[in-house]
Parts: C-alpha cells; sequence; structure tokens
C-alpha cells in the first residue's frame, strides 16, 4: 500500500504540466515570487500566456493575462 501511494504520487508529479519547477506567481520564472514578477505581468497585461514563465501568472486559466490576474497575484504575493 505505501509503495503504490509512492507510485501515485511520482506519477502526479511527471504528469504536472510545464515545469516540475513551476511556481504559481513565478511570471518571469526564476524560481522566487517577488516585486520583478509583478513588473512581468503588469508589462505583460492582455497578453497570451503562453510562455512557461506568464502561465504561472494566468491564475484564471484563461489562457491571457489581465487585472483578474493582477487582483489574485497581489493576494498571492509575498507580505
Ligand atoms: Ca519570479
Ligand atoms: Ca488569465
Amino acid at each position: 500500500m505505501k509503495s503504490f501511494l509512492i507510485m501515485a504520487m511520482f506519477g502526479a508529479f511527471a504528469l504536472a504540466p510545464g515545469s516540475a519547477l513551476a511556481v504559481d506567481g513565478d511570471c518571469n520564472n526564476d524560481g522566487q515570487v517577488d516585486q520583478a514578477d509583478m513588473d512581468t505581468l503588469m508589462a505583460s497585461l492582455n497578453q497570451p500566456a503562453d510562455q512557461p514563465g506568464l502561465a504561472n501568472c494566468d491564475y484564471n486559466k484563461d489562457g491571457g493575462l489581465g487585472l483578474d490576474d493582477v487582483g489574485e497575484h497581489l493576494q498571492n504575493q509575498p507580505k
């Protein structure tokens, strides 16, 4: 049973979309969430979230970057 759980966890990890290191809110894909990500998000407003980093900031998963995503990003930023 224990080995099954480990296998299931590994499978879910391997099937994760995009990079295994993707972090929610990491708009510039450097592995950290900070002010630079907000700058990147603001500079990319109304553009498609089709880059690996920008996809991390498409919070509502609609394929683009909009004000909804900015609002979510503000709530998710480390204080
Ligand atoms: Ca970042
Ligand atoms: Ca979006």
